[in-house]
């Protein structure tokens, strides 16, 4: 336990160790720079971490270059329709090869010198090098890439944790109604959030914060967690939350009896690739994300053709998504300093779903526009507070919070298990 009398915990193992359970970090794991760069070897290049969706690349010849703090990936879609991943760094004398984002090409030509790849990552062109020259060995660096039903996994780390296959037996099932291999990406956005990318996770991880912050959402985000303390509420709103648990256990149940898995699997703490999953239902209209709770876009994803099967989640290490009938959202976080985090939003719709026509932008990304926003106000209140002189570990309520406590005592035993 830390407290004011202990000699002061200075280093990052120290203050992992001595974390209070239940409570928030020590200051310093999120305010400080060793911290950031510990995380970033640890989590960021050390575990499986989300980085796109397939529609990213749809194309052969399409590139998605995604930046994990100063590491540059180029996932490249080849000519047979593979996705494969590479360091985006040039085999000569290492210049960035490929524009942050997207882009199409023939073939990876740097600009510096010209060397020449193949979508293959092999390098077929290397002007003046001399015949003794060998191109084989100059190929570029590989990255480990694993699709899940359109979701992109890389792991920066030699050695992947093998555990993505669990991940892969249990995501897929429930993903694969929802066609994310084919799925467009209709609309993204990129939000620097001002503060430390786990206060960003954590704040995803509860929704105690949405009744008093999100007037949007909470229209149609029925949170999971049956956790209230029935004390603080009164009569007719302990009836309600009983009824609204009641409701929320017979619809999964039937959804479960008629083959669509729905009930909570969390496989969070004691494991090197976190994933928690359900299927929830919604509120108002029932159908989708929307500010009436109706469906968006006509055409639905994937081989859904019912509306009445609430919204899969999927939470993991970098990422938090929801799958809907009519779009998904993928939300995924990459810390940029100890106290800058951007959150990129993917709205996703059927891939021959057409703006104007079968949506409109405004409708489709009403409620998380405003959403993200408030969520990254929020997130910049607890990075002021994480750096204040005032500032103290605070407990995570048993009641609405004990997802957070998962979290971050699943961060806190990877960041053990690679030496901190
Ligand atoms: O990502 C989620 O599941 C939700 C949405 C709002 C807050 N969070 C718990
Ligand atoms: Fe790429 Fe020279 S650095 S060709
Ligand atoms: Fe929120």
């Amino acid at each position: 336990m830390l407290d004011a009398s202990a000699p002061l915990a200075s280093s990052i193992s120290d203050l992992l160790r001595l974390r209070t359970p239940n409570h928030t970090l020590p200051a310093p794991l999120y305010t400080g720079q060793a911290a950031f760069d510990a995380d970033m070897q640890a989590i960021f290049h050390g575990e499986w971490i989300c980085v796109g969706v397939s529609g990213d690349a749809p194309e052969e010849g399409d590139v998605y270059v995604v930046d994990v703090g100063r590491t540059s990936v180029a996932i490249v879609r080849d000519d047979d329709m593979g996705l494969r991943a590479f360091h985006n760094v040039c085999r000569h004398r290492g210049a960035r090869l490929l524009p942050a984002g997207r882009s199409t090409v023939g073939k990876l030509v740097c600009p510096y010198h010209q060397w020449t790849y193949e979508l293959t990552g092999e390098l077929i062109d290397a002007p003046h090098m001399g015949s003794a020259f060998d191109r084989a060995t100059h190929n570029l660096k590989p990255v480990h890439l694993r699709a899940i039903e359109g979701l992109l996994f890389i792991c920066l780390a030699d050695a992947a944790p093998a555990d993505i296959e669990e991940i892969a037996a249990i995501l897929g099932p429930r993903l694969a109604p929802y066609g994310l291999a084919d799925a467009k990406v209709a609309h993204e956005t990129e939000l620097v959030e001002l503060g430390n990318w786990k206060l960003t996770m954590e704040n995803n991880r509860e929704c105690y914060h949405c009744a008093g912050n999100h007037p949007e959402l909470s229209a149609t985000f029925v949170s999971a967690d049956f956790g209230y303390d029935p004390q603080a509420l009164s009569a007719e709103d302990l009836a309600a939350a009983e009824a609204h648990n009641a409701r929320f256990c017979a619809t999964t149940e039937a959804w479960e009896a008629e083959g669509w898995p729905s009930r909570m699997v969390d496989r969070t703490r004691g494991f090197a690739t976190m994933l928690r999953t359900q299927r929830l239902i919604m509120g108002s209209g029932g159908e989708s994300q929307t500010p009436d709770g109706k469906i968006a876009c006509t055409k639905l994803m994937g081989s859904m053709d019912r509306l009445d099967l609430g919204d899969t989640h999927a939470w993991m290490s970098n990422m938090w998504s929801h799958f809907m009938a009519d779009h998904g959202l993928l939300f995924l976080v990459f810390p940029l300093s100890p106290d800058r985090t951007l959150v990129r939003t993917k709205w996703l719709v059927n891939r021959d779903a057409r703006e104007g026509l079968d949506y409109q932008l405004d409708r489709l990304t009403a409620v998380w526009i405003a959403t993200n926003a408030q969520d990254a106000h929020l997130v910049a209140l607890a990075h002021q507070g994480a750096l204040d002189a005032g500032y103290v570990p605070g407990p995570y309520s048993t009641f609405t919070e004990t997802t957070l406590d998962d979290y971050i005592t699943w961060y806190v035993e990877r960041m053990q298990a690679h030496g901190w």
